[in-house]
């Protein structure tokens, strides 16, 4: 099926929110391997076409919900990468008070309303959003973010039933990053396992409608079908659901996340130099970031253009760092404050 291209200026915009994804994502790495930052933490890096596109769509009154690999959808929301940095330090100015970490990120004021690392957890609470949206009659949508794993979870089915009986305002997007998984069994990160090899015909058998696309890094498909979504929920016409489907980040093959592709080289995409190292081939040929630059430049884009873009957005990070690293740890006799008990 061809379908119309975005403006170039939507093009960049999506473009944009994927680069500050993907060097968000290096940061966090930079910090990790310093020993700043400690504990476990999951990077969306190898899946920025479908939160960017989906987040490019999304109006200013959109909630958001998203899952363990949620560092993305917070800063393509627009979360200040400041505050999401100290958030993972534990440190009193993160966006949750420290109190979060990396995987329990919210930023209300955008309307990124809950994270959750419980596989699927996120489909029962984006739903009961979804609900909340059509009982205060508002013209609004819920994207809710999840990854392939969350279609074993028995709450994700009783959610679309739900969702499509009452034809709740939401968008489901399954971000389905199995392609070249090797999962546990290989001894690498858990994947999924399902007897379905198509996931879309879960949801249909509730009748809601699905898009898939074979190609997760198609920004202008997911775009038009997320602006198709998203007027359909606030129309009263009830749930949609969107698959992405990704190759798998070799960094996110361990059980622990290495920067395996290394900092992201635009000059890749310039054509100045050729992808090199074991992963080469990720990098050739499945890399969204270095994808979309090579389209935009193949449009007319200027490399000049990209170049400062990038400029812009690793000065973000670089102050977004230094403003992580003066915020202080909470304060010990604020321990108990904010608990519902
Ligand atoms: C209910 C539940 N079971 C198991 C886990 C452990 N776990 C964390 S991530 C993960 C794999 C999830 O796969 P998927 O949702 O496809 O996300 P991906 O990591 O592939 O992006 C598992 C099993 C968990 N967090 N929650
Ligand atoms: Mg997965």
């Amino acid at each position: 099926m061809t379908r119309a291209k975005l403006d170039a200026d939507t093009r960049l915009r999506i473009f944009e929110r994927m680069l500050t994804m993907r060097r968000l994502e290096e940061t966090v790495f930079d910090l990790a391997a310093r020993g700043i930052m400690v504990g476990h933490f999951h990077v969306y890096i190898g899946q920025e076409s479908a939160g960017a596109a989906m987040l490019q769509a999304a109006g200013p009154g959109e909630l958001l919900l998203s899952t363990h690999r949620n560092h993305g959808h917070l800063v393509g929301r627009g979360a200040d990468p400041g505050r999401m940095l100290a958030e993972f330090l534990g440190r009193a100015d993160g966006l949750n008070r420290g109190r979060g970490g990396t995987l329990h990120g919210t930023d209300r004021s955008l309307g990124f309303l809950q994270t959750s690392a419980v596989v699927g957890g996120i489909a029962p609470l984006a739903t009961g959003a979804a609900y909340s949206l059509q009982r205060q009659r508002r013209q609004d949508a819920v994207i809710a973010f999840f990854g392939d794993g969350a279609l074993e979870e028995g709450c994700v089915f009783e959610s679309f039933n739900i969702a499509a009986l009452w034809k709740l305002p939401i968008v489901y997007v399954c971000e389905n990053n199995s392609v070249g998984a090797i999962g546990r069994e290989g001894g690498g990160y858990n994947s999924s396992v399902n007897a379905t090899t198509q996931f879309t015909t879960i949801p249909k058998v509730y009748g809601i409608e699905t898009r898939v696309h074979l190609d997760g890094n198609d920004i202008d498909g997911i775009y038009l079908d997320a602006v198709e979504a998203l007027q359909r929920a606030r129309n009263g016409e009830g749930p949609t659901f969107i698959e992405a489907v990704t190759t798998r980040w070799p960094g996110s093959q361990p059980l622990w996340p290495v920067l395996a592709t290394g900092i992201t080289r635009l000059e890749v995409a310039y054509g100045t130099e050729a992808p090199s190292g074991e992963h080469a081939g990720w990098i050739a040929d499945h890399d969204p970031v270095l994808r979309i630059a090579r389209e935009l430049l193949a449009e007319g884009v200027g490399i000049d253009t990209l170049k400062a873009l990038d400029g812009t957005i690793r000065q973000k990070m670089d102050r977004a760092v230094d403003f992580a690293l003066a915020s202080p740890l909470p304060d010990p006799a604020t321990a108990t404050d904010y608990l519902f008990a």
